[in-house]
């Protein structure tokens, strides 16, 4: 949905979820302002049984002028059009406000139905509703740069949201965070208030009350209710125990359990065990220290349905340090039990590296994947893969495995990669500098799957690991068997074919 399609209405009123946070404060600012600028009658509330009482939230309304009201509960029907924001109508966490017509604009798991509505934007890959209403604002040429004050509304949103830019890897929400204009003086204000000395405690509490394993050097924490914020606190003072090296720090609310995630071993992706903790639940990520995760109640109810959310995470953490292999492909071998497969023709992209910024210039890459920092040579080439990854290879490599074109290349990918300098700051689309290649067919790699999970580390994965789940596929490039990836499922199916 496009904010254009719901000009037609009139009159528009914008709920925050209950007990709303500086994301729902700020996301529900955003699109106040925006239609307040198209001539419309416009209201920022929100319901619920609590007033705002964070010290921190009340400075942000009362320094920004944003002018969210309390709406009673039982004040009635309100005209023309209802936008739910960072929430969904109908869900438990926000009051249900009847209206003539209803849209929801959310970054949380789908959790209606969305029959009813005239219109819905639910991203449930960014670390924000801010910076989903941000993209909003600028795909309408919203001039969100022109105004301080939403800027730093938006810009506090997500930094609420992801545990200070901790616990989010979009590409997205990174783009938000150093292209939105904010007053640097205002949110050191806000985040120097950010605790009560109610949460003060709930923290100490917190802390005398962990479960150790031996096994696997982990702890897990339940907090009492508080601000999600406080649960990345708490984790960043856990791990700072020698004998722990990963610890998960939980709450529970009415709508689920929201959980902190860290670790200080190579062999733990913080990111990737949030993920691997909420699964089909709910959703995880972050990054390779620092992440966290939301885990749905209702779908949890479903399955687990007398499970102690602590033993869950036990469970879980135990389940996910035994069921993975640690390979490391420099001293490994995919044959003999792995077949021959050859890879499909399949459109990509290529650019040479210096037709984007001069030789010796450090550039970061940003990909659906994250940030890879390079030093642009000569006859160095990257590599867009239809599933937006980005690879570095030389002209030979290039001109070995690809055919290569000179149209420019239509792909589209839902993380349009861009390239920044360091020194400049100057970003560019790749995609607008890229040409047209198809993979020779004759690429030939073994492949297994596998029946185990495996971290693989490689020769430029050193640090970090490839994961591989149970079905995927381990892959190696025939005449370099030390060139190894891991390759998902059904990307396995759609990419690779046996060979004859
Ligand atoms: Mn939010």
């Amino acid at each position: 949905m496009q904010l254009r399609e719901l000009e037609s209405y009139d009159s528009i009123t914008i709920q925050t979820h209950d007990n709303p946070d500086a994301d729902a404060i700020g996301s529900g600012y955003a699109l106040y302002k925006y239609f307040k600028s198209k001539g419309k009658e416009v209201s920022l509330i929100y319901s619920g049984r609590y007033r705002i009482q964070k010290t921190n939230l009340k400075l942000m309304i009362e320094k920004m002028n944003i002018p969210i009201t309390y709406r009673d509960k039982d004040a009635g029907k309100v005209d023309g059009l209802l936008i739910t924001v960072d929430c969904q109508y109908g869900s438990g966490n926000v009051y249900p406000i009847e209206a003539d017509y209803v849209a929801v604009i959310d970054h949380h798991q789908p959790e209606i139905s969305t029959a009813n509505l005239v219109g819905w934007e639910i991203a449930t890959n960014l670390g924000s509703c801010s910076t989903l209403v941000w993209r909003m604002l600028m795909e309408e040429g919203y001039p969100v740069n022109e105004d301080m004050n939403l800027g730093t509304a938006l810009y506090y949103g997500l930094y609420c949201d992801t545990n200070q830019f901790s616990e989010t890897i979009n590409p997205l929400d990174m783009d938000m965070r150093e292209m939105v204009a904010f007053d640097n003086s205002i949110v050191l204000l806000l985040r120097n208030s950010n605790l009560s000395l109610k949460e003060l405690e709930i923290a100490g509490i917190a802390l005398i009350r962990y479960i150790y394993n031996n096994d696997f050097h982990y702890a897990i924490i339940q907090a009492q209710p508080c601000d999600p914020n406080i649960l990345g606190l708490i984790s960043d003072f856990v791990l700072q125990v020698d004998e722990i090296y990963t610890c998960v720090v939980f709450n529970t609310s009415d709508e689920g359990y929201k959980f902190s995630v860290r670790s200080c071993i190579k062999e733990v992706n913080a990111s990737e065990l949030a993920w691997y903790l909420a699964q089909d639940l709910g959703s995880g990520g972050g990054h390779l220290e620092k992440a966290g995760g939301f885990i749905s109640m209702r779908k949890y109810g479903k399955v687990y349905p007398t499970l102690h959310p602590e033993a869950y995470f036990g469970n879980k953490l135990n389940e996910y340090f035994e069921s993975f292999d640690v390979i490391d492909a420099r001293h490994y071998e995919v044959t003999p039990d792995a077949q021959q497969y050859s890879r499909k023709k399949v459109i990509m992209g290529y650019v040479k590296t210096d037709t984007l910024f001069p030789v010796g210039n450090r550039v970061t890459i940003r990909t659906i994947e994250g940030d890879t920092d390079i030093l642009i040579q000569e006859e160095q080439y990257l590599l867009i893969e239809d599933t937006g990854k980005v690879l570095m290879l030389s002209g030979q490599q290039l001109a070995d495995a690809y055919k290569l074109s000179q149209v420019g290349c239509p792909m589209k990918l839902e993380y349009m990669p861009k390239v920044k300098n360091a020194l400049t700051g100057e970003t560019l689309d790749l995609m607008s500098y890229a040409h047209s290649c198809t993979n020779k067919s004759k690429f030939l790699v073994y492949a297994r799957q596998l029946e185990r999970g495996i971290k693989l580390f490689t020769e430029f994965y050193k640090d970090t690991y490839m994961l591989g789940m149970p079905g995927d596929y381990l892959v190696a490039a025939c005449d370099n068997p030390k060139m190894m990836q891991v390759v998902q499922k059904d990307v396995f199916m759609e990419t690779y074919q046996k060979a004859d």
